[in-house]
């Protein structure tokens, strides 16, 4: 697998698919999730109310993961992942690493040959960036998965240089 960082908008990347940083409600909310609905259209937010009707009527748990069509998005698939909210007094870094371990489980079962992660819980969620960025690579490159490419979207620069010195002290 090989491991490829990127500093822009996830909504525009070119891959089979995006994994997005969602709420458990999936029906939405701000940052990338806000930008996925925005751009990817309705379509999304109409199969994200099948899927918590069909399966998950209490919500998405927290370190899961679930995909959908990603409407008007370049990408094929939506994996909605939950991060968990930041805790100083808890670590919660487990349920961080499920993310990634469930949104590359949910991909193999696509089918899917390439990924792009953002920095989950890393925004409105608080995780320390460095801390989500070392949480971030160690997973990936400790899951079992058919996926070719994964590319972790970085929307600042300075979630970028923590990836890049997460995957450089990797
Ligand atoms: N492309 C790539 N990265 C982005 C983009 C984008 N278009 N937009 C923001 N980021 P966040 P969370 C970065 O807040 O912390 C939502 O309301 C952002 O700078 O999107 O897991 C959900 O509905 C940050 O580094 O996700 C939940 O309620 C990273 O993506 C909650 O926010 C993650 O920030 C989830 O919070």
């Amino acid at each position: 697998m090989q491991i490829t960082l990127v500093q822009g908008d996830i909504t525009e990347q070119q891959v089979d698919a995006v994994v997005n940083a969602a709420n458990s409600s999936l029906l939405g909310g701000g940052g990338v999730d806000g930008a996925i609905h925005r751009r990817g259209g309705p379509e999304i937010l109409q199969e994200c109310r099948r899927v918590r009707a069909s399966q998950y009527a209490g919500g998405l748990p927290t370190g899961q993961a679930v995909a959908t069509t990603a409407g008007r998005l370049p990408a094929r698939w939506v994996i909605h992942t939950v991060g968990p909210v930041y805790s100083a007094s808890e670590d919660r870094s487990e349920l961080l690493a499920s993310c990634y371990r469930e949104s590359l489980r949910v991909a193999d079962d696509l089918g899917a040959r390439s990924v792009a992660f953002p920095a989950v819980s890393a925004g409105i969620y608080g995780w320390p960036m460095d801390d989500a960025a070392r949480i971030a690579v160690r997973t990936v490159r400790g899951t079992a998965t058919t996926v070719q490419d994964v590319r972790f979207v970085l929307f600042t620069p300075d979630a970028y240089e923590a990836f890049a010195k997460a995957v450089g002290d990797g």
